[in-house]
């Protein structure tokens, strides 16, 4: 049996913040978990290594669901994304090293590829359309399939999901969180030109996805959601805050464009109605926030009962390790969809050295035992954590308002 006799948290900044969880057994072998939680992290640090470790040391790291049940149901307190997001870290650990241990790739232990690889959509931000098409373009010439289409709105000062970056949005920035302003008349107005227009340039063979990042009320989702299904979206994300499960009931009553959600979730029961009911298409909790891959083989277990596929959340706030646990994950349930992209920076990809690659618009994770993903702390270290927020949001006329 192979012991814990060993666990630290180590942050990093290689471009922007990581914590990331490392265990170690006294068979040589350790484990990584990624613990980030954006704009939070020195939480799910302090929960890791206060309270989390100690109870680690000594343990058989092959119990995986055992531990998992202990921290979750130990902590009497239950769910939330600090917590959540400290038991995914101990979790992808645990995974990581049960398959170097058996000397195989996670996704072999999980029962192995269902398919050749994992779709994964890019971000195509532009400050306006004929940018925004631009972009799509360069990703459609590097294989993808699938693009997710942000644009500046006329009008607007800031608009969610555009940045002056080529492939990637990175919106946690200041050392105190940034003020960005929004009007859901101006928002509404612009989105159906901005896909009519992208279909025109880019044609049909590629799928295309939008991010309302929880900004519309249900019937306001209702109406967007229905002025696009002429560009037959792949999906339309986050159209409104789902605290409320039962709001969606409003939006499908309304349009028939694919529906996702669930970024922010942290565990099956934040869900569970919007599955149970067939009021989503696509789940997008993911394996860092939502527990881990235990956990989210739940959610998809549940899921696949009624035809809801996985769409996990792979912002550049979700570690390397994180990406290689959702690949594992994502080849080997029956249910996949697809899988978020938004590319690391160098920085980044040098402290977290991965096996996992792209090829033709799909990703595999690799076949190293294991998830395929090290750190090298040396590097790590160079780079100091520093305090970065997400945005915050409000109405035109200063009315507080959801980012
Ligand atoms: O940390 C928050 C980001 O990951 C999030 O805003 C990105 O909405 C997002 C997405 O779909 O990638
Ligand atoms: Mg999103």
């Amino acid at each position: 049996m192979p012991r814990i006799t060993a666990a630290r948290v180590i942050v990093t900044r290689p471009g922007r913040n990581f914590v990331t969880l490392k265990i170690e057994t006294d068979e040589g072998v350790y484990g990584l978990g990624d613990a980030t939680l954006n704009g939070r992290e020195l939480a799910v640090a302090s929960y890791l290594t206060d309270h989390v470790i100690p109870c680690l040391i000594g343990r058989d790291a092959h119990s995986i669901e055992d531990i998992w049940q202990y921290l979750y149901k130990g902590a009497y307190w239950r769910r939330g994304p600090v917590t959540m997001t400290a038991i995914a870290a101990v979790d992808m650990a645990l995974w990581d090293i049960k398959g170097k241990l058996a000397g195989m790739p996670v996704y072999q232990l999980l029962g192995g590829a269902a398919r050749e690889g994992c779709m994964v959509y890019g971000h195509a931000n532009g400050s306006d359309i004929a940018e925004t098409i631009e972009r799509a373009q360069e990703y459609l010439e590097q294989g993808y399939r699938a693009v997710r289409l942000q644009s500046g709105v006329p009008g607007m000062a800031t608009t969610y999901g555009v940045s002056g970056e080529r492939f990637y949005y990175e919106p946690a920035k200041g050392s105190l969180p940034e003020e960005s302003q929004w009007s859901t008349a101006k928002y509404m107005r612009f989105v159906p030109e901005l896909f009519q227009k992208a279909r025109d340039a880019l044609g049909w063979d590629i799928h295309l996805l939008h991010d309302v990042h929880h900004r519309l009320t249900p019937i306001e989702a209702g109406r967007l959601g229905r002025d696009l299904e002429p560009y037959r979206l792949f999906w339309l994300e986050d159209a409104t805050p789902a605290e409320n499960q039962a709001a969606f009931r409003l939006i499908r009553q309304h349009t028939t464009t694919p529906l996702a959600v669930g970024e922010i979730f942290n565990s099956i029961w934040d869900a569970k109605q919007l599955i149970e009911e067939q009021l989503i298409d696509y789940i997008r909790a993911t394996v860092v926030h939502a527990g881990g891959i235990t956990h989210l083989r739940r959610v998809a277990a549940l899921a696949d009962l009624y035809q809801v596929r996985t769409g996990c959340h792979g912002a550049t706030d979700l570690s390397p390790v994180c990406m290689a646990a959702a690949l594992h994950f994502g080849l080997s349930i029956p249910n996949f969809g697809i899988q978020e992209y938004m590319r690391h920076s160098e920085e980044t990809d040098a402290v977290f050295p991965h096996a996992y690659s792209f090829e033709r618009g799909l990703m595999h994770p690799g076949d190293k035992p294991g998830l395929g993903v090290d750190i090298d702390e040396v590097l790590a270290a160079k780079y100091e954590y520093k305090r970065a927020y997400l945005p915050v949001n409000r109405l035109e006329d200063g009315t507080m308002f959801n980012w």
